[in-house]
């Protein structure tokens, strides 16, 4: 299965009846540990990520980090990190990134992932692809045997030009795998599609069995004109820090 350590390092011993929040910051301050001065930093998105960035803001304005530059992975990071003074940058003045750290929504064993139910998945994608080391923080509640295995949405960004052709494209692609295609909507806007940071449409993709060869389905999807990109991250993360009732685990992959 996977390589590497995999120890619990905190806390020790573990308070009883954390929260999911909790077990959230926990698992954001553990992997802000590997930030340091002078990095340029890839700053995720969503609610774990969150804890990072304002862990890593605190610590710019106690002078324990310096020089560093962060490279927020959507708009409402982007608005965070700012209101936090942390300096911003983006890929094209930033092209190599020391360190990322984002949240996900499944992680399976060998540490393939499923984001973009925070809808951002193709900043994230973009930065999290170009750093040297992309540290995944997650609650015990998101490791899965296999991606697509907890019944939940597989988000997949689409142009909106003939979006329910693309859908049923999607959908036929994985008939073998029970699929279905629906676009994301916004229940706070009379059911609106949601629109990405990049002015996109979202179409979650649910499965009633396994997916097979992640890899296959990952080409597959990228070869039919209209998609931008999908939320399956098939080896990008280089360590995985997860936090449950039991302490926080660092893998290494
Ligand atoms: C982002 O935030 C996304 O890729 C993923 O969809 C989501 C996880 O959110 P949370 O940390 O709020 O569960 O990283």
């Amino acid at each position: 299965k996977l390589m590497g350590s995999s120890s619990p390092v905190f806390p020790s011993p573990p308070s009883a009846n954390l929260t999911q929040d909790d077990l959230k910051k926990l698992a954001a301050y553990k992997a802000v540990e590997y930030v340091g001065s002078n990095m340029v930093i890839g700053l995720g998105t969503g609610s774990t990520a969150k804890h990072a960035v304002d862990r890593i803001g605190e610590l710019l304005r106690q002078g324990k980090l310096k020089n560093i530059i962060g490279i927020p992975t959507s708009k409402k990071t982007h608005e965070q990190a700012f209101s936090l003074g942390i300096p911003l940058s983006d890929l094209d003045s930033n092209p190599a990134v020391d360190i990322a750290i984002d949240g996900a929504d499944e992680v399976d064993p060998y540490l393939n992932l499923v984001k973009g139910r925070g809808g951002s998945l193709l900043r994230e994608k973009m930065i999290e692809g170009a750093c040297k080391k992309f540290i995944v923080i997650v609650d015990e509640s998101k490791l899965v045997e296999h991606l697509g295995g907890s019944g939940l949405a597989m988000p997949v960004e689409i142009v909106p030009f003939c979006w329910k052709f693309t859908a049923e494209r999607l959908r036929k692609l994985f008939k073998d795998s029970g699929c279905s295609a629906e676009l994301r909507t916004c229940p706070e806007k009379n059911g609106e599609p949601f629109l990405t940071d990049n002015g996109n449409y979202i179409i979650n993709l649910y499965f009633k069995k396994d997916l097979g060869d992640l890899k296959a389905a990952s080409d597959a999807i990228l070869r039919l004109p209209g998609v931008v990109e999908h939320g399956m991250f098939l080896d990008m993360a280089t360590t995985l820090i997860t936090a449950g009732q039991l302490g926080v685990t660092v893998k290494n992959k």
